[in-house]
């Protein structure tokens, strides 16, 4: 059965319908990041570009980097993107565009965001590399899918208890990254963590410039969150729907964080551009 037009959209030349790629302009390896001026920042290290497009905020650019073919996209920002995202780079590889349908064989990608973040703990410093072990939905984005046997809901129903999480907000969820991939990318200048991902950047993540929220210790409570050692370490946008959709259709998702903002300081990072070539040549070399 093919799948209805409707459902699996395609541009005019036949490219995927938010991404405006096809099949043969993407890598195994796949870096996202949130800001398209980032994918440049990135693609400048490659050795040749073989592809440059760039639709609505998802702006690719896929080539090879010391003789591994490599792609990175942006996303925008948000876990609402990230599904559109990540669906529509599944698709790619794993289902038929002329035909419609799902392919027998199954492709997994390697999927690694360079994102920048703010830490809620003040052990971790601006200008930490935090690899996420675990992403915390606090989106909802995972409720949509029927598949939920990857959730760790050990750690989500200790979490809604510990912080007392108002049922008005969607139920946290939580999911793992790629084992493999987070051991790959973590050393001595990274910290595994436990990262926390918010609907928005104010009011979700707690911030008030002139509209109150309803529970100003919200960022406490999660920081004051524990489960058997594993602690909430930073908040950004977009890992819980990386790691969940991965998770879902069968792709390896590891997180990398570059601290920004000190939520418990108030610091913010002066050297932020210099930082973030030194975490995107890291995570080059280390993939
Ligand atoms: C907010 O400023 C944005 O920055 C972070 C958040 O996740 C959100 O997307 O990541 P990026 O720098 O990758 O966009």
């Amino acid at each position: 059965m093919s799948l209805k037009a409707s459902e699996l959209i395609l541009n005019e030349d036949g490219s995927i319908y938010h991404l405006g790629l096809l099949p043969e302009e993407l890598a195994n390896t796949v870096i996202t990041v949130g800001d398209p001026a980032r994918v440049s920042k990135i693609s400048v290290h490659f050795d040749s570009i073989e592809v440059k497009k760039q639709k609505r905020e998802f702006c690719t650019h896929t080539g090879i980097y010391k003789g591994k073919r490599i792609t990175v996209m942006s996303t925008g920002m948000g876990t609402d993107n990230i599904d559109i995202a990540l669906t529509e780079l599944d698709a790619l590889v794993n289902i038929d565009l002329k035909q419609k349908k799902i392919k027998e064989d199954l492709s997994r990608l390697d999927i690694i965001r360079i994102g920048t973040t703010g830490s809620i703990r003040e052990e971790i410093p601006i200008g930490s590399f935090i690899v996420s072990e675990y992403a915390l939905g606090f989106d909802g984005l995972m409720h949509y899918y029927k598949d939920d046997s990857f959730l760790r809901k050990d750690i989500a129903e200790a979490f809604v208890d510990q912080t007392d999480w108002s049922p008005k907000k969607a139920l946290p969820y939580v999911v793992e990254g790629g084992k493999e991939l987070i051991e790959k990318l973590s050393s001595d200048s990274t910290i595994k963590g436990l990262t926390g991902t918010n609907v928005g950047f104010y009011g979700p993540q707690g911030r008030i410039l002139r509209a109150e929220v309803p529970d100003p210790e919200m960022n406490n409570k999660i920081a004051a969150f524990n489960f058997n050692g594993h602690k909430v370490t930073n908040l950004e946008m977009e890992t819980s729907g990386i790691y969940g959709i991965s998770k879902l259709l069968g792709h390896n998702a590891a997180s990398m964080n570059l601290v920004l903002a000190n939520r418990a300081t108030g610091e913010f990072l002066e050297n932020a551009s210099e930082m973030m070539d030194k975490l995107i040549i890291y995570t080059l070399d280390k993939i």
